[in-house]
C-alpha cells in the first residue's frame, strides 16, 4: 500500500472518530495543517525531478481533496447530531398534565358591568351596541351639536385623519342609531342600556384616554326627570348593596337633553358632612334628538344617562386611581376573584 493510501485510510479513521467540531478541527489540522502530513507531501514534491513531481503532485493533490470532502461530510454530521440533541433537550413532552398558572379572574371593570347589566335587565332593559369608531354626524350633529357649537369642545376629541370619523367621545350616538334603527320597524317604548370604551385627550388619577361608559335610554309616553331619579336611586342601591345611598341632580348643560343634570352620589357622611361623588350626566331628552332618532316628541318623551363606568367600578372596588384599572398587573387584578 502506498504512503498516500496508508495516509487516506488513516484520515478516513480520524474523520469518522471526530464527535465534536473542535475535533474534527484537530483532525483536520493533523493532516491539512501547516505541519500536516499532506502538506509535509506536497512540500516533498520539490526533491523529485519534473516528470516525477508532476504524478506524484497530481496523487498528493488528489489526496488533499479526498480529505477535504472528509472534512465537510464529518461537519455536516456533527452539526446534524447537534441538531438532534438539542431538539432532544427542548422537546416538550405534550403528554404530561398542565402547570397550574393560578386561578384566573374577571377584570373589576367588567364585573362591575356584568352586575350594572344583571341589574337593569332585571328592570326590563336589554343592551344595545355601536361603534367605537363613530361619525361626526352621530357623535355630534344628531346630538345637537352642529359644526362650531361651542359644546364639542367640552370633550377632547380624537378625529380620524382624511375621515369625518371620531373615536367616539361617549356612547350617546347609540341612542341615535338604536332610535333610527327601531322607530322604522315599530317606535317606542325604548328602554336600552349600552355600555362601551370611549376615547378622550385626557389622562391623570381620574381621568384617562380611554375609559368605558354606559348610557341608558328610556322613551316612552309620559317619562319624565322623576322616573330618572327612581330608576337611578334604585338600581345604585341594588349595585352598591347599600339602602342609605341618595342621589342628587345638580343643574347642568350637555346639548342632547333638556333640561340637563349632573348626577351626584352620596358617599359618605363623616361629622354630619356629607360627600358626594359625580358619576355621570343626565337628563331629559330633547325633542330635536327625538326628532333625529325618528320619534315624535309630541307624543313620547324619555330620559337618558351616561355615567363613568371606571368610576363605578373605583367606588365599588375602593380603588383611588383610575390607571390601576388598565395597568395589568397582576398583583392588582388577583384581588378581585
Ligand atoms: C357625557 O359623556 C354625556 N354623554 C353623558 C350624558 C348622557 C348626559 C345622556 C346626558 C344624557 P360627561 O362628559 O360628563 O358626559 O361624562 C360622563 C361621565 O363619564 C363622567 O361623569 C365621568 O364619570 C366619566 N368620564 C368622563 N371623562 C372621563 C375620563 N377621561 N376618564 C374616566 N371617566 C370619565
Amino acid at each position: 500500500m502506498s504512503s498516500l493510501e496508508q495516509i487516506l485510510m488513516d484520515a478516513r479513521l480520524s474523520m469518522s472518530k471526530a464527535s465534536s467540531l473542535p475535533e474534527l478541527e484537530q483532525a483536520k489540522a493533523r493532516f491539512l495543517g501547516k505541519n500536516g502530513i499532506v502538506t509535509a507531501q506536497l512540500k516533498g514534491l520539490s526533491l523529485l525531478d519534473v516528470e516525477a513531481r508532476k504524478l506524484a503532485g497530481a496523487a498528493v493533490n488528489r489526496c488533499k481533496a479526498e480529505i477535504e470532502l472528509l472534512v465537510e461530510s464529518a461537519k455536516e454530521r456533527i452539526a446534524e447530531a447537534d441538531l438532534q440533541a438539542k431538539l432532544a433537550e427542548e422537546s416538550i413532552d405534550v403528554t404530561l398534565p398542565g402547570r397550574n398558572p393560578g386561578m384566573g379572574s374577571l377584570h373589576p371593570v367588567s364585573l362591575a358591568l356584568e352586575r350594572i347589566e344583571k341589574l337593569f335587565a332585571s328592570v326590563g332593559f336589554s343592551v344595545a351596541d355601536g361603534p367605537e369608531i363613530e361619525t361626526d354626524e352621530n357623535n355630534f350633529a344628531m346630538l345637537n351639536m352642529p359644526v362650531d357649537h361651542p359644546a364639542r369642545s367640552m370633550q377632547d376629541t380624537f378625529y380620524l385623519k382624511g375621515t369625518s370619523n371620531v373615536l367616539r367621545t361617549h356612547t350617546s350616538p347609540v341612542q341615535i342609531r338604536y332610535m333610527q334603527e327601531h322607530s322604522k320597524k315599530c317606535g317606542p317604548p325604548y328602554r336600552i342600556i349600552c355600555p362601551g370604551r370611549v376615547y378622550r385627550c385626557d389622562h391623570d388619577a381620574t381621568h384617562s384616554p380611554m375609559f368605558h361608559q354606559i348610557e341608558g335610554l328610556w322613551v316612552d309616553t309620559g317619562i319624565s326627570l322623576a322616573d330618572l331619579k327612581a330608576t337611578l336611586t334604585q338600581l345604585f342601591r341594588m349595585f352598591f348593596e347599600r339602602e342609605s345611598i341618595n342621589i342628587r341632580f345638580r343643574p347642568s348643560y350637555f346639548p342632547f337633553v333638556e333640561p340637563g343634570v349632573e348626577v351626584d352620589m352620596e358617599w359618605e357622611s363623616k361629622g354630619g358632612k356629607v360627600k358626594w361623588l359625580e358619576i355621570g350626566g343626565a337628563g331629559v331628552v330633547h325633542p330635536q334628538v327625538l326628532r333625529n332618532g325618528g320619534v315624535d316628541p309630541e307624543r313620547y318623551s324619555g330620559f337618558a344617562f351616561g355615567m363613568g363606568l371606571d368610576r363605578l367600578a373605583m367606588l365599588k372596588y375602593g380603588v383611588n386611581d383610575l390607571r390601576l384599572f388598565f395597568e395589568n398587573d397582576m398583583r392588582f387584578l388577583r384581588q378581585f376573584t
